[in-house]
């Protein structure tokens, strides 16, 4: 199949990384050295996979910055550079916005007291579902819906109150079925097709194409599910970013 164009952007991780934010699960020491590896090795199989990368300017001083996708969200050629519901994650948006100006797109900014983080915002075909969690309130909600409802998405709030980010919870494959792994998951039923993953890592997968999945390979069970299917899955690791609540769509912003 022939790409118009699929970018990815990507942040290289901070030296201050092991300091990034948690909220659900303890802090254990991360390896500086092997999240390098693993933030090359995922930026390497997404240019295998056809995807061009272009890195947003690294920014040492904010911990989370590697998690590109909280930053600034895609709606074809539209972005969103959003209003991080972390105030330690507040500075990633100029950067995001920088790196967005420079691809030739429309440019929104989400403001203040609207909060949103990428990972909240899951789109399945028009269909824009928008985690209400501890980072992303009603008036970041509104204030996405005011750019996106005249582009023809429609926006759906769905609450999120056992994990980080929706898309902790939950993204969709390539057919739109929704994959979540239930104990996160705060109501399946908001989901017409829910497909249940046996493992929390197995949520989160990157849509590359239509037939293929990048995805964690700490999640196998989830992977051999979605191989039923009849999905190729490319695995990664990414070990020192699960320990810090990111997942593996966190750490791109796919623009196709
Ligand atoms: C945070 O708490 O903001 C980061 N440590 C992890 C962000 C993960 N982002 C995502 O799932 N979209």
């Amino acid at each position: 199949m022939k790409h118009a164009r699929r970018i990815a952007l990507v942040r290289r991780p901070a030296s201050t990384l092991a300091e990034g934010q948690l909220t659900h699960i303890e802090r254990t020491p991360i390896d500086a050295r092997l999240a390098r590896a693993q933030w090359r090795d995922y930026v390497a199989a997404l240019e295998a996979e056809g995807w061009e990368t272009r890195e947003v300017d690294p920014a040492d001083e904010l911990p989370d910055s590697v998690f590109i996708e909280d930053a600034v969200v895609m709606f074809g050629d539209v972005a969103v550079v959003t209003s991080p519901g972390a105030e330690s994650r507040r500075g990633e948006s100029a950067g995001a916005a920088a790196a967005v100006g420079g691809l030739g797109v429309t440019v929104h900014r989400l403001e203040l007291p609207g909060t949103l983080d990428g990972g909240d915002v899951l789109k399945v075909g028009n269909t824009v579902y928008v985690g209400q969690s501890l980072r992303t309130n009603a008036e970041g909600t509104r204030q996405l819906a005011a750019i996106v409802v005249p582009l023809g998405y429609a926006v759906v709030p769905v609450p999120v109150t056992r994990a980080l980010h929706l898309k902790t919870a939950v993204t969709a494959l390539p057919d739109g079925t929704i994959v979540g792994y239930p104990p996160l998951v705060d109501d399946e039923g908001l989901f017409d097709r829910f497909l249940a993953v046996p493992e929390a890592e197995g949520t989160a997968v990157v849509v590359l194409d239509e037939q293929t999945v990048l995805m964690s390979s700490s999640a196998p069970r989830s992977a051999d599910l979605f191989r039923e299917r009849g999905y190729r899955v490319v695995t990664v690791g990414i070990s020192e970013f699960e320990k810090l609540e990111g997942c593996v769509t966190c750490l791109s912003v796919r623009i196709r």
